[in-house]
């Protein structure tokens, strides 16, 4: 375990994981000072109970000589590696590590992570709920909200930590080490951050870098760049797949989820596939995935299956609203990827309103083409991607022009009929109009029950 007494230590950004580092580094008694590029107006909330706690703010920028000074830098998720002041003192060899490495360095029990570009979040709830269920002191966090550094204290020899992983927290892990790792896709999205898909899928990749022959790890069969990733991975590998049985994982097999732990055994009949209460094939994938996992961690079949049939959608994720006038009301704000969109879009057979857009990722929409044409009705753009997308996709689909999510809401419930759709999986990030993804959800669900109310 590092020695952290005496230790000036930078965080860098003061989101939710920067605060929670800065408060466990200063209470294991480090000098511990936060730098972020937002002004102390704008951080305002958070300056006074860190003041209190004896820990230094610089607000409104990033100074190098206040990088220069420490002995290590813990770095937030959102900041890329290649800031300026970052880029430097690594070039001179001063530690950089992110709030998950620092929290691998402290947090006891084992670990389970889960990452992949689509599913992470229901996947990890999902895993949470099924270890309870099955009696294993379970605690949950990473990208899915909580940060890691905030579980170290309640963690224990026995706990296991279910943890959703992204690329951006991966990319900076040296000592991070879960017992199971499982990637569940690995498709296009941060490109703005990683430079490349390659740089991307490699950062994901990280997940199981420092796990060896007696950990696990859980690969997608079905998705090309996952299985791939079996090449380079130390562990055991086991697999899921909606297509076909694998030699040791979980499978769908005429209409049931069955798992088989080594290739020479039979296989275990764990659920019947209607009893998952999500929707989509791409919900499927991730329930085998979080049966595979539960398995390996020691849950049994029993527990897996009560927990599967009574989990409800996580919000924001292609959670359903409302009924208003025969049209269905679906908020898929976590949709912040084209192929998000893609399997959102999948869920439904056709008659669909689809809202897009926000901050673009340097995403190519044509990819949506073929299930446009053939699912959705028309396609109403909002945030600064729309011109890209209109672009894109002219031709193909029938687009209105809304720019704001509140026109987009009014021209898509006036233009459905009863028992169509109207889906909000934009495709983007959210941060041209809105605080995050869950804000953007939000306002989309507040948008809803306001029409819903005009209506009664
Ligand atoms: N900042 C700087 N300098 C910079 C860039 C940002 O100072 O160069 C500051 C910002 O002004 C802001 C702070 O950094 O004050 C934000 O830090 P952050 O973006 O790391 O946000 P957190 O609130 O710490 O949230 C992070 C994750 N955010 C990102 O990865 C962008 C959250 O995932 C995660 O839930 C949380 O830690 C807890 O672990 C969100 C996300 O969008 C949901 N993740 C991406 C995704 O799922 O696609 C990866």
């Amino acid at each position: 375990m590092m020695e952290l007494k005496g230790k000036k230590v930078l965080v860098v950004g003061l989101g939710k994981s920067g605060l929670a580092a800065a408060l466990f580094l200063r209470r294991r008694g480090a000098l511990v000072t936060v730098s972020d590029v937002r002004s102390a107006e704008a951080l305002a909330k958070d300056i006074p109970a860190l003041l209190d706690e004896g820990i230094m703010v610089e607000a409104g920028g990033h100074g190098l000589l206040t990088f220069r000074r420490q002995d290590l830098i813990v770095v937030s998720p959102g900041v890329p590696l290649n800031t300026p002041e970052l880029a430097q003192v690594r070039s001179f060899g001063l530690p950089v590590i992110g709030e998950l490495e620092l929290a691998a360095r402290f947090i006891k029990g084992r670990t389970l992570a889960i990452t992949g570009s689509n599913g992470k979040t229901t996947t990890t709830a999902l895993l949470g709920e099924i270890l309870k269920e099955a009696g294993i002191p379970t605690l949950v966090g990473g990208n899915i909200g909580v940060p890691v550094v905030g579980l170290i204290d309640q963690s224990t020899d026995e706990t296991w930590s279910v943890l959703e992983v992204s690329s951006f927290q991966l990319e900076s892990t040296i000592q991070f080490h879960p017992s199971i790792a499982v990637i569940l896709n690995i498709t296009p999205d941060h490109l703005d951050r990683h430079g490349s898909f390659e740089n991307y899928a490699r950062a994901k990749e990280r997940i199981f870098a420092a796990q060896d022959a007696d950990d696990f790890v859980v690969l997608n069969a079905d998705n090309m760049r996952a299985a791939e990733a079996a090449t380079r991975s130390d562990a055991k590998v086991y697999w899921f797949s909606v297509e076909h049985s694998v030699p040791q994982g979980a499978w769908l097999e005429a209409g049931h989820l069955v798992y088989r732990p080594a290739p020479d055994v039979p296989a275990e009949d764990v659920m019947l596939l209607s009893g998952i209460p999500l929707k989509g094939t791409h919900n499927v994938e991730n329930v085998l995935a979080a049966l595979c996992a539960a398995r390996l961690a020691g849950a049994p079949a029993e527990a897996i299956r009560k927990a599967i049939e009574s989990f409800q959608a996580v919000e924001h994720r292609l959670e359903f609203v409302a009924r208003v006038n025969g049209v269905e009301f679906y908020n898929d704000s976590k949709a912040t990827n084209v192929d998000a969109t893609a399997k959102a879009v999948a869920s439904f057979d056709s008659g669909i309103h689809l809202i897009l857009g926000g901050k673009d990722k340097g995403s190519d929409y044509l990819q949506l083409a073929a299930l446009l044409r053939a699912r959705v009705r028309a396609v109403y753009t909002i945030g600064s991607a729309a011109a890209k997308i209109e672009s894109q996709l002219r031709g193909v689909v029938t687009i209105l022009s809304c720019q704001t999510l509140d026109n987009a809401v009014s021209a898509a419930a006036s233009a459905a009929r009863p028992g169509e759709v109207v889906l909000l999986a934009p495709a983007c990030s959210s941060y041209d109009q809105f605080e995050d993804y869950e804000h953007r959800g939000r306002v989309f669900k507040q948008l809803v029950a306001e029409r819903r109310a005009w209506k009664t």
